[in-house]
This record gives C-alpha cells, structure tokens and sequence, in this order.
C-alpha cells in the first residue's frame, strides 16, 4: 500500500477527491495528508462509535489473543467493512488513495482517548517470533501499513510519535498518517506511539492495510 505521489505534486487521487499533502518522508515512508475526511464525516464516525465504545486491548503475545494492558489506555470499537454507507465511502476513498483493495484492509476502528490516556510506542505488525502471531497471521496475513485519521483537534497533546524518528504528527481533525512496514522488523524504524492527550479528547479511526484479504 502506497499513495501515487508524483513528482512535486502537492495532492495525491484519493477516488472521490484530491487529497492535499502535508509532508512526505521517504525513508520509513510516513505520509501526512489533510482534508482525507471533512468535518461532518468525522462527526459522523464519532457518533456512530460512541454509544459502542469498550476499553481498548492488546494482543496477547503467547496465545493471540487479547489483554487489556496500561500501554493503552483508550477506548475503541470496529466497524465491520462496508458497515454503513459512510463507512463504506471512507474504505473506497482509502482504497484509492493508498492503491490497495478494500478486501485487504480491517474494519474501521474507532479510538478514543480521553485526558491523560494514551498508546504507548509499538509496533502495528505482528511478531513473527510470537507463538500467538501465527493464529492471527492466518486471516489476511501481515499488516503492511497503517492509516491513522484524525477525527477532531485535541485542546493540547495527543501527537502521534515516531520515537525512531524523533517526529510527532500533530493531531488535526480531517488530516491523516500514513505509514508502511514492508517487514515486519524494527528496522523499519515504524515503533509509533500516542502521546497522552493533555486536555479534552482525542477521536482517531485507523485503518489497518493487510497482505491478503482480511475476511
Ligand atoms: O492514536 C494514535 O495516535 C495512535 C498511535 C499509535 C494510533 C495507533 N498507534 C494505532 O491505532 O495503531
Ligand atoms: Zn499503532
């Protein structure tokens, strides 16, 4: 998964609309874009979510299975694909924009962090070495890439961090992250985190790109 960025092009095809740009890193390729959702989708996927909300978990290393765990501290939910017509817009608009199919990517998920919550800085591939990945790798295969949209502007915190990098993706209702991990190694310098929201709330959905279809 990859947007079609071309040479000094400051928007990239997105399907239904041009995405603008923020700023592009070649090497991990992270990719900030603005405008990927407008105010009233991310109001909408917001109250969707919200009456479906339960505390966020974690895998669970030895079995796949998960945990709820003190590095996560947010509250989330998934759609199922194609769940409801905006979800199924979005999911066509990411399909574009990141030219992969619909069928490889997860359901939707939907993140919130309240003040002071927080994800500490992991990794969205599965670990090859961990006796619980083979159970999970079974459905859709690897992860390859990460899409995280913002769904609101946090008063103050709540940046998206790439401890490796030393960079921070300020949070912005409507902009995204895109990030790819072509191995599922640490070498790929992609250990990201969520920095603790400092005041009001933080909404993110993320969409997770498989190597197959994720049924
Ligand atoms: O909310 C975030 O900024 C964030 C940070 C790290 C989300 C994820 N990971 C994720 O959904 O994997
Ligand atoms: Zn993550």
């Amino acid at each position: 998964p990859q947007p079609a960025l071309a040479d000094a092009a400051n928007t990239v095809p997105a399907g239904d609309r041009e995405v603008r740009i923020v700023s592009a890193l070649k090497d991990p390729q992270i990719v900030v874009f603005a405008n990927l959702l407008d105010e009233a989708e991310c109001d909408e996927l917001v109250a969707l979510a919200k009456a479906r909300l339960t505390r966020s978990e974690t895998v669970e290393l030895d079995t796949g299975g998960s945990e709820v765990n003190e590095a996560r501290t947010s509250e989330g939910m998934f759609f199922h694909r194609g769940e409801t017509a905006l979800v199924a817009r979005i999911e066509a608009r990411i399909a574009a924009l990141l030219q992969w199919p619909v069928e490889n990517g997860e359901g939707l998920q939907i993140l919130r962090y309240r003040t002071g919550a927080e994800y500490k800085p992991h990794y969205d591939y599965f670990d090859p070495a961990q006796a619980g990945s083979a159970t999970i790798l079974q459905r859709g295969g690897q992860r390859l890439a990460s899409l995280v949209m913002y769904l609101n502007t946090p008063a103050r915190g709540g940046a998206t961090t790439f401890p490796d990098i030393g960079l921070d993706v300020m949070p912005m209702r409507g902009h995204a992250v895109f990030f790819s991990y072509p191995r599922p190694h640490p070498d790929t310098r992609t250990l990201h985190g969520g920095a603790p929201v400092q005041e009001g709330e933080k909404w993110v959905a993320t969409k997770w790109l498989r190597q197959g279809r994720f049924d």
